[in-house]
């Protein structure tokens, strides 16, 4: 039986030690509430960090034990990993720099080492406590090299990623020295979850322009694998707070609200971890010009700022302290009057009923922070008010809670004139306008709860391991592997037609140098010498490189997409072919490339080729679409065709193509075998020109007239490898 194997930082309990005794208690955060709720039938298990430094082995043993009972695993920390790993790696460098806070980024890099080791313990952890199809849902950012260490080890075990914070843009993210080892650590896993497309986004741009991968439609193509990529916005436990008096005293929620709400004025509710990413003092400044610009809400409105005490290991969050003390002190000492203090201040946390007693309470929720990967905290606001119907929340447009909560004032928190606007807006806004707004976004909280979160996120990594994708996608099955093979065997005469680039080789920003390896010339050779095979590697390239590279094989060849035909070791022109309408076609090329640094052009004897593989790809496209139209009105007269390849656009003549290449071969000889493998545009023709019931396998998961699909060159290899084994 397959089970639920969650990954984080941190258990869902606080252990404490009284006169030597341990006692646990439950923490009831949104993560543990949605996986409580998940599905009962299938077993789930929990490994993380028991949260507090335990050093002597006996007090371990007893741990795991009493935490084994509720299907606990903890992992234990040194205090020494702790501070490195994570005050260190995870709350000194990824935190402020996913949140575009890169002036506070460290980098350092024992940081880093202990980042490294302590995702080595929990891999090992996790290792010894899993089977084979188990599902496996790694959190957050104090794990992103989790997912590759467990892959690594257990190479078809379905893994989970998800990211609580936001992924920031490539701009931000490239300026980290260990990028590319973080990326490939979080690639290892088979599904990666963000809250907002945003992050998606920036993710795949970075992973695009860092690690090479290029998606198509959220899947990546990582080596053999296929990663899914997809947005799946956290929610909270509507009902938790709909309803609190379910699960906490009502009496006491009752005389809470009552006292909140005495004095008559207008409650401004702020709640927030003491972070510099929730815009602590950028909100009282507002409220500070609030109150001096509109006389009328002096004595009539209240701040109460809530902020809960956090890291206080982190000099930053001692200094956001001191700022935020001295704030209060100076509004509250220039505004007081006999009766009132403009800003209520605690500097602790409540238990759930007085949360929950002040969500009621509270006019308007100002949830303002600078960067934020969803903010629960406005859902439960907004949720909270379900029962009065009467609330106005303002949030900042830069928490992921933003995308769903569209009918809350929308601010930017940098822009302290539009949240005195909007504070001005919530005060006076009409009931009807405040029940109707608080009614659409309830209506989506209600639906999207953190437990649709958790089952749409495990149902779809589920889906993914049932191979489903890959029957929507046509994907070379392992049967159909076989089969492939076995007909191979069976065959007398047999002909593979085999693409160069992108199919045998991985793609290099400089073409030149892109020279087969020992492996595949070893693989080649094999393949040309078994009985009844021809073998024919046929290409764009031109024929110097080819014959340089490949020629010792003896093998046949067409280079140019099959301007140039090699059998039997001479090379011939296809056919009747010129080659002085280049200078014509030159001087567009050559306007291109000036508009475009980094591009280039190659030229062959019958085309000419610009390559765009070394800049931006948006900027390429854009290129090409801007210079089609000149090439085919100049094209049009001349018998010539463009054709746009892989990055790559390329001037030739008509009639001539991969395809005409093929029937080259096929008219030669009969074949009662017939394999063709590629991975760009020129290769379908290729495919097209063979009979149907030929093996044609695309690489790649573009639209094809190939029969099967292969996702890179691992699985082009390892598939050439079971046809010479
Ligand atoms: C990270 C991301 C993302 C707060 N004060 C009290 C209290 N809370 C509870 C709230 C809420 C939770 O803490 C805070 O969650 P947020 O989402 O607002 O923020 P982070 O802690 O920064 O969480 C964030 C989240 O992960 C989930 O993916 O939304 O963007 O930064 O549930 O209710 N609870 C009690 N007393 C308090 O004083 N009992």
């Amino acid at each position: 039986m397959s089970r639920l194997v969650i990954v984080s930082n941190r258990l869902p309990i606080t252990i404490d030690q009284k006169k030597g005794e341990l006692f646990y208690h439950p923490s009831a955060g949104g993560l543990a509430t949605g996986l409580n709720s998940l599905d009962t039938q299938i077993e789930k298990i929990w490994i993380g960090w028991a949260g507090k430094a335990i050093e002597d082995e006996t007090e371990q043993a007893e741990v795991t034990a009493d935490l084994g009972k509720q299907g606990l695993i903890p992992l234990f920390l040194s205090q020494e990993d702790i501070s490195l790993y994570y005050e260190g790696f995870s709350n000194k460098v990824i935190w402020p720099h996913f949140h575009y806070f890169s002036q506070y980024t460290t980098y350092r890099d024992d940081y880093w080492a202990a980042y490294q080791a302590v995702n080595r313990k929990f891999a090992d952890l996790v290792l010894q406590h899993i089977q084979p199809d188990d599902f496996i849902w790694v959190h957050d950012y104090q794990l992103m090299l989790l997912p590759a260490m467990i892959r690594a080890e257990q190479p078809d075990v379905s893994i989970g990623f998800f990211l609580h914070i936001p992924f920031p843009s490539y701009e931000i993210f490239r300026i980290l020295p260990w990028r590319e080892d973080i990326l490939n650590g979080v690639l290892g896993a088979d599904q990666i979850g963000f809250h907002t497309f945003d992050y998606m986004r920036h993710f795949l741009s970075a992973v695009y322009r860092i690690a090479g991968y290029e998606h198509q439609f959220g899947k990546l193509p990582v080596g053999d694998r296929l990663v899914n990529v997809d947005v799946f916005p956290m929610g909270i436990d509507y009902d938790k707070y709909a309803f609190p008096e379910r699960l906490a005293d009502e009496e006491m929620i009752r005389n809470r609200i009552e006292r909140l709400k005495s004095k008559g004025r207008k409650l401004i509710l702020s709640i927030d971890r003491l972070d510099y990413t929730k815009g602590i003092p950028q909100r009282i400044r507002a409220f500070e010009k609030f109150i001096a610009e509109h006389q009328q809400y002096r004595g009539k409105v209240t701040l109460m700022l809530i902020v809960v005490p956090s890291r206080s290991n982190v000099d930053q969050y001692q200094e956001l302290k001191d700022e935020v003390d001295t704030l209060v002190g100076k509004i509250n000492g220039q505004y007081r009057t006999f009766g009132w203090s403009p800003i209520q201040y605690y500097y602790r946390s409540f238990p759930f009923g007085e949360l929950t007693a002040m969500y009621q309470a509270a006019d308007i929720a100002m949830i303002t922070p600078l960067r934020d990967g969803m903010n629960l905290v406005a859902k439960e606001f907004v949720a909270g008010k379900e029962t009065l119907g009467q609330g106005v929340l303002i949030l900042s447009e830069m928490a992921g809670a933003a995308n769903e909560l569209t009918d809350a004032l929308i601010v930017n928190p940098q822009d302290v004139n539009d949240m005195v606007a909007a504070l001005l807006y919530a005060l006076e806004m009409p009931e009807d306008e405040q029940a109707e707004r608080l009614g659409k976004m309830q209506e989506k909280l209600q639906k999207y709860t953190v437990r649709h979160w958790a089952t749409t996120f495990i149902k779809e990594q589920m889906q993914l391991y049932e191979f489903k994708e890959r029957k929507k996608t046509n994907l070379l099955k392992k049967e159909e592997r076989n089969q492939l093979v076995d007909a191979y065997r069976a065959a007398q005469k047999k002909l593979v037609l085999l693409d160069y680039d992108g199919t045998l080789m991985g793609f290099q920003p400089d073409p030149s140098t892109v020279v087969p390896d020992a492996e595949l010339l070893e693989l080649l050779t094999k393949l040309k010498d078994e009985p009844g095979t021809k073998l024919v590697v046929i290409s764009g390239r031109d024929r110097q490189t080819l014959d340089q590279w490949l020629g010792h094989l003896g093998i046949d060849m067409a280079a140019e997409h099959g301007v140039w035909i090699k059998r039997r070791g001479e090379w011939k022109v296809s056919s009747a072919l010129t080659n002085n309408w280049k200078d014509d076609i030159r001087p567009v090329l050559e306007s291109l490339l000036e508009r475009t640094p980094g591009s280039f052009i190659e030229e062959k004897e019958y085309s000419l080729a610009w390559h765009y593989r070394t800049i931006d790809k948006d900027l390429g496209e854009k290129r090409v679409r801007e210079f089609r139209d000149v090439l085919l009105y100049l094209t049009a007269n001349l018998d010539l065709q463009v054709l746009e390849g892989n990055k790559v656009v390329e001037i030739k003549n008509a009639g001539v193509n991969k395809g005409k290449a093929t029937m080259y071969w096929l008219s030669k000889e009969e074949y009662d075998f017939q394999l063709a493998i590629g991975d760009d545009h020129t290769d379908e023709d290729t495919f097209k020109a063979l009979p149907p019931e030929a093996y044609t396998i695309k690489v790649g998961l573009a639209q094809t007239a190939a029969r099967f699909k292969l996702i890179g060159v691992g699985n082009v290899r390892q598939l050439l490898r079971q046809l010479t084994s």
